[in-house]
């Protein structure tokens, strides 16, 4: 494991990450595997299921989000969901192939007292099914975050989505600080952290590079990094941005791979509008974890035929609950 190790650094700079992420294509996917295969199985996706537990009126302006109060996107809002539901939701989930189940809640903070109970006795339940628990619930507290790791929750999901620089043309609600300190908080409560972006919202290459470079130089790495591919929803203010060459999402990925080899990477939104081949691509550039299931949190996820007949196609699979590697060791 020594050499391995060595491939885990934390002082990237913009530089390195720059020169990475324009290598020739061939190039970067082959130093991507070659990292990833120091460190994980190149035929093995984790498979992870999500299930919105708590459905828009969100306060937060997030400009990607068709959850948000502030647009009008059809969506209607719900109440927290029973423990019960979410319990049958992540049986059905574990029985299709997932090994992680994601709880996301539009809250721009986690709510205290009787809500929050009842979000700690999902999770306990979930983890008694031998699922890895990840939640996404907006600004914690310290306590609220000790509480969750004592519940049993596997990782918390807290996304940079962009450059610092960016941030602001994005979300106006809160600051890319606030982001940075609830990440802080999760990490001290001995929660791992699951922490990426999204692209596709406008964002120059240099903005990738400063987000791959915030991920990158925490210090232990994120152990999970969903890099989302946007989903235009229409209501939002980014219904029209224009989409992003599929070759963007592949580099951002293998660079990701490169900067962060023991992380795992997870191809999340946006698998949809993306064909196999693309998909196949993002594969070979080191991403090991898709969303599987009818759903992501609104929106439609990619159909889980399609996605068995891909896997099979490629002669990969999804990784079992037995086996544990990188961020699955739980
Ligand atoms: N409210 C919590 C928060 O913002 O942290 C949790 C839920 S929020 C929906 C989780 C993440 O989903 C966001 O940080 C964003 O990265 C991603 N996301 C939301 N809408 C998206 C979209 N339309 N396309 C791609 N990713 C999206
Ligand atoms: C993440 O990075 N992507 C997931 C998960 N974390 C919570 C959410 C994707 C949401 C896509 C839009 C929707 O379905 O509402
Ligand atoms: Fe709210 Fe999260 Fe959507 Fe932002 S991304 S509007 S915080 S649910």
């Amino acid at each position: 494991m020594g050499e391995e190790r060595a491939l885990i650094r934390y002082d990237w700079t913009l530089e390195e990450i720059e020169a990475i992420y324009t290598s020739p294509l061939p190039e970067l996917i082959f130093r991507a595997q070659q990292v990833h295969r120091c460190f994980h199985r190149a035929d093995e996706v984790q498979g992870c299921a999500l299930l919105s537990i708590k459905t828009g009126g969100c306060p937060e302006d997030c400009a990607y989000c068709p959850q948000s109060a502030h647009y009008r996107t059809g969506i209607v809002r719900t109440e927290l969901l029973s423990v019960e539901e979410v319990v049958a939701a992540a049986r059905m989930a574990r029985a299709q192939g997932a090994t992680r189940f994601c709880m996301g809640a539009a809250w721009r903070e986690v709510p205290s007292g009787p809500t929050f109970a009842r979000v700690l006795e999902m999770v306990r339940r979930v983890r008694a099914l031998g699922l890895e628990v990840c939640c996404t619930l907006g600004m914690l507290t310290e306590e609220q975050a000790r509480a969750l790791a004592a519940a049993g929750l596997t990782a918390y999901n807290h996304n940079l989505d962009t450059s610092p620089e960016y941030y602001g043309r994005i979300i106006t609600t809160r600051t890319y600080r606030d982001r940075l300190a609830t990440l802080e908080r999760v990490r001290r409560a001995g929660i791992r952290v699951c922490c990426g972006g999204i692209i596709g919202m406008g964002e120059s290459r240099w903005d990738r590079y400063r987000l791959l470079e915030q991920l990158a130089t925490q210090r232990p790495h994120p152990e999970s990094v969903p890099i989302n591919l946007l989903v235009r929803v229409v209501g939002t203010p980014l219904a029209d941005a224009p989409p992003v060459d599929v070759f963007e999402l592949v580099r951002m990925i293998a660079t990701a791979r490169i900067l962060m080899p023991a992380s795992m990477v997870r191809l999340s939104a946006g698998r949809l509008s993306l064909s196999d081949e693309a998909q196949a691509l993002c594969l070979l550039a080191g991403a090991n974890s898709i969303f599987i299931g009818e759903r992501l949190l609104t929106t439609p996820n990619s159909p889980p035929d399609r996605d068995r007949a891909l896997l099979a196609r490629l002669g990969m699979r999804l990784r079992d609950l037995a086996s544990r590697d990188g961020d699955g060791i739980a």
